[in-house]
């Protein structure tokens, strides 16, 4: 009878869901899924210099694909050093696989002080996943791997963690003993009760004036063509949230963009007699801190039933899967709406909105227009915590799915690691990554796995010398008292270069255009690097960022 070790088992396991790539360091106590990696060449395993590059890299592949980003990690240290990306994940509900070692099944969480031993690894992970467990067993792994993909696949995607002791993935059972996955079919989504979708047809058909709120949740379900058949429907605006951002085209007659900070928004709301919100949890910065008026009627849907009147009443909850929910909707609305928009000229708001931004700030504003008409129509931007991140939010165009990749979290340093990732998984579209200086830092060693694999990304770092976005709340709010802010830094073209990779150094904004073409046409990664300090964003910060007592609740 053939024996396999439990690393086979964690390997032909995620083969069987469909994985192609997965993204790690190895450890001593993680080998055995290495060697099982050796023997599977077509299981494609990119390795990084740092742990939370592979969880940064697994968010980047699953944002850009909609499919499980899986990374494999080392007990204790190497683990624990994803927990940052991993966290991110969590915010924005991104599907990240994390697979680990843990010490010897007889060592676990005995504080003996076994080599890398973590004090409770699985408590550690709890807080960054929305399920995680350890096989028991090597037989045991084909089942929590399973419950693993069940979790992304079918419920709200957040990430997940699998432990395997090392004696377990180093040990052997005869093949046949392993209950193998055959079908990657994880189970069926949930769609919304019949009764409940009748009642929200009906409010949908007789609203006079509604509106749809378009969150991350619709780019997790693929919700764009149905989420575009119902605003036209409806003749409704389209407003999204940050990670909701190109659920529909820009460029769409009904789109409006990311608003809540925009003077013509709020109006248009109060105007409004219905919200149609999908997959959204009405964040922070999407509702000016929960001070965003929302009209009267809410229906909200969502696949994770937690999310229905945690910060605004609704008068219907859909949960569901965004794409089948919207599905049922337009199946049960018996009338088109024919006619115009309530709200008037969608597209003449659009442009205000821009225009006032360029009033605001025409130096940024002409640097992000350069970013958008150089870049394809499709390509996937990653953003890191920079300023020209915060307006872009509100001012760049998006016009296609998954191609805005923005942490929730606030992440600093998510930009260049996410974007290695997005681009192992989308290696026909340009991946550009914006950052600044202190970001970037956090991720330079990997530079050299972008040069080790091939990975092909274009990184426009905007170097002020400083983390000045934090510069800025201290001149706001603590005396222009700079502590801690500026940076002495490298020089990045011989940094790059020593990497055996790109770097176009500019001295002004003007030249961007023409060094970012050259950029997305080489053969390798490319540095663009602009000495350049952005301005504060209007309604500045966003989002607000309460300082001092909160307030009282009366
Ligand atoms: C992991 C993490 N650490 C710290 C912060 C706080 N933080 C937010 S933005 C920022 C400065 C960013 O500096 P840089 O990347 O140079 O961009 P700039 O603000 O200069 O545009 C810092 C330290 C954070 N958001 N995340």
């Amino acid at each position: 009878m053939p024996e396999v070790t439990g690393g086979e088992v964690v390997v032909r396991t995620l083969q069987a869901y469909g994985v192609d790539t997965v993204f790690g360091l190895p450890g001593v106590h993680a080998l055995a899924i290495y060697d099982a990696l050796f023997a599977h060449p077509e299981l494609r395993h990119v390795a990084v210099r740092h742990e939370q590059t592979a969880a940064y890299m697994a968010d980047g592949y699953a944002r850009a694909t909609g499919r499980p980003g899986v990374c494999i990690t080392t007990t204790g240290p190497g683990a624990a050093n994803t927990t940052a990306a991993m966290g991110t994940s969590y915010f924005d509900s991104v599907p990240v696989l994390n697979v680990m070692s843990q010490v010897p099944s007889d060592l676990v969480d005995r504080d003996k002080g076994a080599l890398h031993e973590p004090k409770d690894q699985l408590g550690l992970f709890r807080a960054v996943t929305k399920w995680n467990a350890r096989a028991g067993s090597i037989e045991g792994i084909p089942a929590v791997l399973r419950e693993a993909f069940r979790t992304m696949l079918v419920e709200r995607p957040r990430p997940t963690q699998v432990e395997v002791c090392t004696d377990h993935l180093a040990g052997k059972v005869d093949s046949e003993a392993v209950p193998w996955v055959t079908s990657s079919e994880p189970g069926p989504r949930r769609r919304a009760e019949p009764a409940l979708i009748e009642e929200a047809a009906h409010a949908l058909t007789h609203a006079e004036a509604p509106v749809i709120w378009a969150g991350g949740g619709v780019h997790r379900a693929g919700a764009w063509e149905e989420l575009a058949r119902l605003s036209e429907m409806l003749q409704a605006p389209v407003v999204t949230t940050i990670q909701g951002l190109g659920a529909i085209a820009h460029d769409h007659p009904l789109s409006l963009g990311y608003r809540p900070y925009d003077r013509t928004f709020a109006p248009l709301l109060e105007r409004a007699d219905l919200l149609l919100a999908v997959g959204t949890r009405f964040a922070a910065g999407q509702t000016a801190n929960w001070n965003l008026k929302l009209p009267a009627r809410l229906i909200h849907v969502d696949i994770d039933e937690a999310e229905i009147g945690k910060s605004y009443p609704a008068s219907l909850g859909l949960i569901g899967d965004a794409r089948l929910v919207l599905r049922q909707l337009l199946e049960a609305m018996d009338s088109h709406r024919t006619g115009k928009c309530w709200a008037g000229d969608v597209a003449g708001l659009r442009s205000e909105a821009a225009a006032s931004l360029k009033e605001a700030g025409p130096r940024e504003m002409a640097v992000l227009d350069d970013i958008r008409q150089t870049v394809e129509r499709n390509a996937v931007l990653v953003w890191d915590q920079t300023k020209p991140a915060y307006w872009a939010a509100r001012a760049f165009p998006v016009y296609e799915p998954r191609s805005f990749l923005y942490p929730g979290f606030g992440t600093l340093g998510y930009g260049f690691p996410t974007a290695l990732g997005a681009k192992v998984g989308m290696p026909g579209r340009q991946v550009v990554c914006i950052t600044g200086d202190g970001g970037f830092q956090y991720a330079l060693a990997d530079l050299a796995t972008a040069a080790q694999f091939g990975i092909n990304v274009t990184v426009i770092l905007f170097n002020d010398r400083g983390y000045g976005v934090l510069k800025d709340l201290q001149d706001i709010n603590f005396q222009s008292h700079y502590y801690a802010v500026d940076l002495l830094n490298p020089d990045f073209g011989r940094l790059t270069e020593a990497y055996g990779l790109r770097h176009i150094g500019l001295s002004e904004p003007g030249g961007l255009a023409a060094a970012l073409r050259d950029a997305l046409e080489s053969d390798r990664t490319t540095v663009v690097e602009l000495p350049m300090t952005f301005g504060r964003p209007t309604a500045w910060p966003p989002p607000p960022v309460r300082q001092g007592a909160p307030p009282s609740r009366s």
